[in-house]
């Protein structure tokens, strides 16, 4: 999905919408949370979203990505499923390597799931229907990296997490929360968040040397709401209200962080 660019940005495979939320976001107090956007680039006919590196200037630094949200999958692909369901063997064999009682007689029958079935199943197993964030991946300064977190659930594994990706240095935790406590700040002014249905968005830690920050990424799955309409982003969902629950995945978010200092 990625194409190395020149010194300091990076080029993530062109999506519609992506495009859209990078242009909605540059007149929005959110542009100070994202990576900077600097355009679309062709590259050999295919085209790329071009952003800044938050990586870059960067020696070995320790990145984390948090998946926010109460559901990573969109509506529409629930109504997609329903009327045409499409059964995927690569998901249903994903499903199998981490839990073999995870398809139901008939998935098993079929060696195959439908994609929101697949989705549902990562957000019960993980952290993201309970607290609204699940932790998707850690990259550490010695280059070692772990995605096997798909059952991690609990806030206190969430902590031992955390407490192992900063080598229990609070004073990092600290400057993450306060960042965090900024992103809610603009959250809670922001036009664009009021206006756009957010899934599948990350926050991505970053510390190095002391230093701490975290950034929004990932806007392939965030779209505009009809006009007019808006969300609240911290009531439950249900099908139809397209609530995403992001404001409930942030202050889960800060108060495990809150815990893991106090620990
Ligand atoms: C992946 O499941 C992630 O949910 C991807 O989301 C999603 O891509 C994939 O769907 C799905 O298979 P695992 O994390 O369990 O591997 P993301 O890219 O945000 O991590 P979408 O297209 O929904 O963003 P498929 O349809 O690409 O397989
Ligand atoms: P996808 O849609 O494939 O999930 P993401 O936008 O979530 O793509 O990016 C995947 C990973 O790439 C992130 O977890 C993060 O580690 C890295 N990444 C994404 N955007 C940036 C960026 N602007 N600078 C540095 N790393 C990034
Ligand atoms: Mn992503």
């Amino acid at each position: 999905n990625f194409k190395a660019a020149e010194e300091g940005t990076i080029l993530k495979k062109l999506s519609e919408n992506e495009k859209k939320c990078f242009e909605d976001l540059q007149n929005d107090v959110l542009v100070h949370f994202v990576p900077r956007y600097q355009g679309i680039v062709e590259n050999d006919g295919e085209f790329f979203v071009q952003m800044t590196d938050l990586l870059a200037g960067f020696n070995h630094p320790n990145v984390m990505d948090c998946k926010m949200g109460l559901r990573t999958y969109l509506e529409e692909e629930l109504v997609r499923a329903r009327e045409r369901p499409k059964l995927r063997e690569d998901l249903y064999k994903k499903m199998m390597e981490v839990d073999r009682e995870g398809p139901s007689p008939q998935e098993h029958f079929q060696r195959g799931i439908t994609k929101p079935c697949y989705m549902q199943w990562r957000d019960s197993m993980s952290s993201t229907n309970t607290l609204g964030f699940r932790i998707e991946g850690i990259k550490k300064y010695d280059g070692t990296c772990r995605t096997d977190f798909k059952k991690t659930r609990s806030k206190q594994d969430i902590i031992k997490l955390f407490k192992e990706f900063v080598e229990e240095d609070v004073s990092i935790i600290m400057s993450y929360l306060e960042r965090l406590r900024e992103i809610r700040e603009a959250l809670r002014i922001s036009d664009f968040f009021k206006k756009h249905e957010v899934i599948g968005s990350s926050l991505l830690f970053i510390h190095v040397c002391g230093r701490a920050n975290v950034w929004m990424i990932d806007f392939g799955k965030t779209s505009a709401l009809p006009e007019g309409q808006t969300l609240r982003h911290d009531l439950p969902w249900q099908e139809g209200n397209r609530e995403d629950g992001y404001l409930l995945g942030l202050e889960n978010l800060i108060l495990t962080l809150e815990a893991a200092c106090n620990e």
